[in-house]
């Protein structure tokens, strides 16, 4: 999106912003990546904010599934990769069903393999033959992202897609752009989508005035992002 945040995405970064979940300072990522900002879907835990993360993944998910050009593929199960993806997906397939009357399985994985009781990494519905759709917090290298891929083709599924609150919008392992890399393993363009992406974050910036802020992300985004 360009100049105009949907409601629920300013409502987002409002309560992000106020739990402290979404920071400005500096930062170092998990790829070594020196970041004037952070965004920790973690600290967006009460029943207030995970119901507007929830319907805020619900709406963008049923948005790209009846999208008129190029829209999101059928699936059956929503995952949530170990830790943070696993509360946010099962909230998300609580609100679709309730909300929208569009009931999906729910599965996710676990860090650490287990050899006893049921065994395996995987836990919730099976996603052997189905069509899986990743629901996961944060998008910068695309790192944590392949880790799931994996763990479902290792499960028998296929993932048909992954959305993310936040795309970063920066450039991947390989030197191009993490999202364009990401739909190249899942199916391809448009396969990759999110609630939220930094362009949307730094609009939010500029209508609040914030421009010392701006100018950190700006110079940042000139290093690592990715323009399409
Ligand atoms: P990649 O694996 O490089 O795509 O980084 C994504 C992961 O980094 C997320 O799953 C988070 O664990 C963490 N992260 C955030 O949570 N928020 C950020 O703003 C940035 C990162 C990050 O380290 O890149």
């Amino acid at each position: 999106s360009t100049d105009a945040l949907q409601n629920y995405q300013t409502e987002l970064l409002e309560q992000a912003e106020a739990v402290g979940a979404l920071r400005f300072g500096e930062f170092t990522l998990k790829s070594g990546r020196i970041s004037p900002y952070f965004f920790n879907a973690g600290l967006m835990s009460s029943g207030k904010i995970l119901n507007t993360i929830a319907s805020a993944y619900a709406a963008t998910i049923v948005a790209a599934l009846d999208s008129p050009t190029n829209p999101l593929p059928a699936f059956d199960v929503i995952f949530g990769p170990a830790y943070k993806g696993i509360s946010l997906a099962a909230c998300t397939a609580l609100v679709l069903s309730a909300t929208y009357g569009r009931s999906y399985g729910f599965a996710y994985d676990r860090k650490e393999a287990k050899d006893h009781g049921e065994g395996g990494k995987l836990v919730g519905v099976p996603v052997q033959g189905k069509k899986v759709l990743i629901l996961d917090d944060v998008m910068t290298a695309g790192t944590a992202v392949r880790i799931a891929i994996e763990s479902i083709q290792g499960g028998g599924g296929t993932v048909v897609g992954v959305m993310q609150l936040l795309d970063r919008e920066e450039r991947g392992n390989d030197g191009g752009s993490t999202v364009e890399e990401v739909e190249a393993v899942v199916g391809g363009k448009g396969r990759v989508q999110s609630v939220l992406k930094m362009r949307d974050l730094m609009v939010w910036l500029k209508h609040n005035g914030k421009t010392e802020v701006l100018e950190k992300m700006n110079a940042y985004w000139e290093v690592y992002g990715w323009k399409p």
